[in-house]
Parts: C-alpha cells; structure tokens; sequence
C-alpha cells in the first residue's frame, strides 16, 4: 500500500519534461498556510490527490500525480503528466487544469496564467483549418490587415436594414460584415432569411467591385441546432460562421470545426464572456490560456483586444497575438481580431502596437460616421491604406473626405 497525501505533490528539484503539460498559476495562499503548502495542494487536486489521505495498492495505481515543481513569489509552476489527460478533450483536460481548484478554500486567488502544451496533447486537437491564411485563400486582403464590420445598433433592425448596411459597408471597401454576439435567430431578423439575403448581397457587391467579401454570420446556438445553421451556411455559399465560443462552450466549438471541415468554412471565434474568466487580475483564467484553447480547438480568428485603444479593458494583446502565430508543432496560426471601440483616427496606432496581420473591426466606429455606414467604411480603409504607407492620418485627410470628417468626428486617438 502507498500513501497520497496532499503534501506528496511538490519537489521543487524537479524537471518537467517534453511531455509534460506545464501550467502557471499565480495563487495566495489561505490564511496561515504556506505557498508551498497551497502549490502542493493545487497540484494534487488538479490532478489525482483529494483532501484525504488515500491508501491504495501500488500495483492498481498508474502514477498520474501532478508536480508543483517551481514556486517564485506568488508564482507556481505545476507540471502535469500527458497521460492524465484524453487526447482531444479541451473538457477533460479543462476539468483539470480549471476545475476544482479554482474553488478550493487552500488558496484565496488562483489564476491559470499560461501553458505551455507538449507535442502529445496538441496532436490531439484539429487547430484551425485556415487561421491567417484566410486574407489570400477566401478574400482580397493580400498583407494588408482584414477589415470586418458589425452592424450597429447590436439588435433589432430588420433583415432589410441589416443587410443593407452590410451592402453599404462592402461597397466602401470593408471585407467581412460580421453579426453581432446577441444576434441569432429572433423573429425581428430571422437567421436563414438574413444569411440567404446577405450572400445574395455579397455576390452582387463582389461582381461590382472586383473584390472578394463575406459574411460571419452567427451561428451561435445549442450544439445540433448550430451544426443545422453551419449546413446551411455551406448551402446558401457562405466562407465564414461566427461562433460565441465561451457561451456556447469549447466542446460544442470542436463539434463545430469538424462539421466546417466538411463544408470548407473558416470560425470566428467571438468570445463574449471572456471577462468573467479574465478580467480579475488575480483570479479565473488568462486570456493567453483561453486563445491557446481556441487554437486547438480549431478557431481561425479570435477577438484578443485593441492593446488599450478601444472602449474594452484588454490584457497583454500584442503577447497573445504573438502566441496564436507562434510555431506549435505544425498547427495552424489564428488570425486575431481587434475589435472594441475602434474607429479610424486609432488605426495608425493599432497597427504599430499588432502588426497587419490581424482583422480590424469596427462597428460604431464606422456605422457612427456622420456621414453614414458607406462613408464610415471608406473612412477605415483610408485609414488602413495611410498607415500602410507611412501617411499620417492628417495628412491622409487633406484628400479624402471620409477620413476627415471621422477625424473631426472622434479625433486621432
Ligand atoms: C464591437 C463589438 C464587439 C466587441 C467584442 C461590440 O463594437 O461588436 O462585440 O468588440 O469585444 O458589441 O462591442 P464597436 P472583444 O466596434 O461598436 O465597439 O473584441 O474585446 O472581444
Ligand atoms: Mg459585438
């Protein structure tokens, strides 16, 4: 018989090794207990330790114990065995690595801060079927950063309305029209109506302006009824659903990137809910660990924030991007998206802080311009084309009209 005892789970001399799925926590420990008593906890109950002592026969246990293997300050690394997990769970390996822990009364804080995935678990997962390449593959962005719009307000206009300002939006020179999060399927603006009406808008744009568009149409629903509205999509000629990725839960978005392999469609992966998770500085789970997810998963964009110039509260967005088109074993890149308060006076900054290869989106920062949605999305691509050559905004403005007057309107920062 062995014993397992909560204070089995920490050697600080130990090794993690390529196999390991390694995890950092930053933790506070409970009143008057240790941080190594707590990192030791945090490794045990993640993994195969209860707040019991056990005794169990050597020859049934296959040691999947968990090691809190580094501690700096309130920092701890834990390192966990590729076999405790199942290969292609995100759940499985969620409940782990996200479960019981985050409630345990031995630390007062405990916060997923990053993971670094071993070749085993990644090779598990589908990642995306297209990620970054969908600027050549499915549109006419060439280097140039993807523009995507949403229309505003968020709900409520009809079908007619919505697609019209999708036209319009198109037509200024914005590549994807995008739902809003809390537009689904309601009766003021029903789903097949608006994606059948939208893509027959798309064709005509396309064929007028030379320039290939879509539409990131939100299927967001209970899991079989989103697969219906991914087959549909696929019928009516669509490239792209959206999907709500954290409401609708990781497990529903891997049945879903395997039904859009089928059809050839690229996900994008809106993650209204991420805050709960996210936003307390020292609680819940990081951003950075919610997009590595979404990577293996199988998203092909994900919204990671403005780096701080939109109207939403963003943590680390150039370190996150970084990460979703970094090497992992061979896995596709995920486009991220900037999106949040956007509008084209903050354009020039945006991409000094991210580069262009992200999808810039803009709702009320385009539908909002005095001049209307068709003028509000000249005005973006404007501000797009001067950054790209080095133009300042101002000086950009002395000659197109539509920049100007978002100048006037929202200023350049
Ligand atoms: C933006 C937006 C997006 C958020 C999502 C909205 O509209 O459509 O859902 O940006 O946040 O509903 O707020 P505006 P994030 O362009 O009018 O702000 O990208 O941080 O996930
Ligand atoms: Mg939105």
């Amino acid at each position: 018989m062995t014993g397992i005892e909560y204070d089995d789970f920490l050697d600080l001399e130990y090794e993690p090794t390529d196999t390991d799925l390694v995890c950092e926590f930053t933790i506070d420990p409970a009143e008057g207990m240790s941080t190594e008593a707590a990192a030791s906890r945090v490794a045990s109950e993640s993994s195969n330790g209860t707040w019991a002592a056990l005794h169990v026969d050597e020859d049934e246990l296959t040691d999947l114990s968990a090691v809190a293997c580094a501690i700096d300050g309130h920092e701890i690394t834990v390192a966990y065995p590729d076999a405790l997990f199942e290969a292609g769970s995100m759940a499985q390996i969620l409940s782990c690595i996200a479960g019981n822990i985050m409630g345990m009364k031995a630390v007062e804080t405990i916060r997923l801060e990053d993971c670094y995935w071993p070749e085993p678990l990644v090779s598990g997962f589908p990642g995306p079927q297209f990620g970054t390449s969908v600027a050549h593959e499915k549109l006419d962005a060439g280097d140039r950063p993807i523009l995507a719009t949403v229309p505003k307000p968020k709900v409520g206009l009809s079908t007619d309305a919505h697609v019209q300002i999708g036209e319009d939006a198109w037509r200024g020179g914005i590549d994807l029209l995008k739902d809003d999060e809390n537009l689904t399927d309601q009766a003021f603006n029903p789903f097949e109506d608006r994606l059948a009406d939208s893509l027959a808008a798309r064709d005509r744009v396309e064929e007028d302006v030379g320039e290939r568009k879509d539409y990131l149409v939100n299927v967001t629903a209970e899991t079989n009824e989103m697969l219906e509205r991914v087959d549909l999509v696929a019928e009516h000629g669509g490239g792209f659903v959206m999907v709500d990725v954290i409401t609708c839960g990781w497990s529903a978005v891997q049945t879903v990137r395997e039904r859009c392999e089928r059809h050839d469609l690229a996900i994008h992966a809106h993650r209204a809910m991420h805050a709960a998770f996210d936003r307390l500085e020292h609680h819940g789970v990081s951003m950075r660990v919610l997009a590595q997810i979404a990577r293996l998963c199988g998203v092909d964009h994900i919204h990671t924030g403005t780096a701080g110039l939109g109207k939403l509260a963003n943590e680390d967005t150039p370190g996150i991007n970084e990460w979703l088109t970094s090497d992992l074993y061979g896995m596709n890149p995920v486009l991220p998206v900037a999106s949040g308060g956007l509008h084209p006076g903050v354009v020039d900054q945006l991409l000094d802080a991210l580069g262009t290869n992200i999808i810039v989106q803009a709702g009320g920062g385009i539908h909002g311009h005095p001049d209307g949605t068709h003028a509000g999305a000249k005005a973006l691509r404007q501000s797009v084309e001067a950054s790209l050559e080095g133009v300042s905004l101002e000086d950009a403005a002395d000659d197109h009209d539509e920049l100007a007057t978002a100048l006037e309107k929202w200023g350049a920062e």
